[in-house]
């Protein structure tokens, strides 16, 4: 009797993960913006998506608005997720796509490689006293691995200032390759600020991103708590927010919404 009943646990156990397994492989859509328009009901969560680009389906936070369904590629609200990653890391993703994450290059290249259809990106950022502003880009895509994952947008439209073309001349990151620790594609070999020498954006700023010269805008930086935020070389940083005093933002989000 009781080897029936195991038996009977162990095949129930076997159909259930099975039904797991085929969950996790079938998608629910080419990317948050398609699912919210087939579902205009479907809620804020996690979704399996598969976009034209990618082999594999693969799990996204997408958040619902009234004005569409969004693909989250970045989040971060506090320090247990570190952003010091090298190539491998930023290439595949890291952290949990429920809280604080980075989706990965690859996928954001994927998302954005198909040339029938545009993605606008939006970055939202949070201070600790309680404000919160924007940078809406147009035609955002970045390049292949060749190209380091170059970064493009297009127009800019917002309340956080276009960080991304710099705050001066001559540290434009629209154009520029990402860069990590272990993959230097930031133009410094140095970059003299002052009296300051830089050979690394990576090392000087933290975490991976599309530096130019380094530039005015790094969301991967060391996150600091409340007070201990201001003067930072690594931090949050859109110095086209706040400057010129270094603050490192309270929670940072990075999204992306198709147009077709
Ligand atoms: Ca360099």
């Amino acid at each position: 009797m009781t080897s029936w009943a195991g038996l009977l646990l162990l095949s129930l156990c076997m159909v259930t993960s099975l039904v797991r397994m085929k969950a996790s492989t079938v998608a629910d859509g080419t990317d948050c913006t398609a699912i919210k328009k087939k579902s205009p009901y479907a809620s804020s969560g996690v979704y399996n998506i598969q976009p034209s680009g990618s082999r594999k389906p693969f799990q996204v936070y997408c958040l619902m608005q009234q004005d569409g369904g969004w693909t989250v590629i970045q989040r971060r609200s506090g320090g247990k997720v570190s952003f010091e990653r090298n190539w491998k890391d930023y290439k595949n993703g890291f952290g949990n796509v429920r809280y604080d994450h980075w989706l990965g290059l690859a996928k954001i290249w994927a998302l954005t490689k198909n040339k029938n259809h545009k993605a606008t990106l939006r970055v939202g950022l949070w201070d600790f006293e309680g404000n919160s502003v924007y940078a809406n880009y147009q035609n955002f895509w970045i390049g292949s691995e060749k190209t380091a994952y170059r970064l493009h947008v297009g127009k800019y439209t917002g309340t956080a200032g276009d960080a991304i073309r710099g705050a001066y001349a001559g540290i434009d990151q629209n154009g520029y390759g990402f860069t990590t620790n272990d993959s230097d594609n930031d133009g410094c070999s140095p970059c003299i600020f002052g009296d300051i020498a830089v050979n690394s954006c990576s090392t000087q700023k933290g975490g991976g991103w599309w530096f130019s010269r380094c530039g005015s805008a790094n969301l991967h930086g060391i996150w600091h708590s409340e007070g201990n935020n201001r003067g930072w070389a690594s931090g949050l940083h859109w110095h086209t927010w706040k400057s010129p005093e270094p603050y490192s933002a309270k929670r940072t989000r990075m999204m992306i919404k198709i147009i077709q």
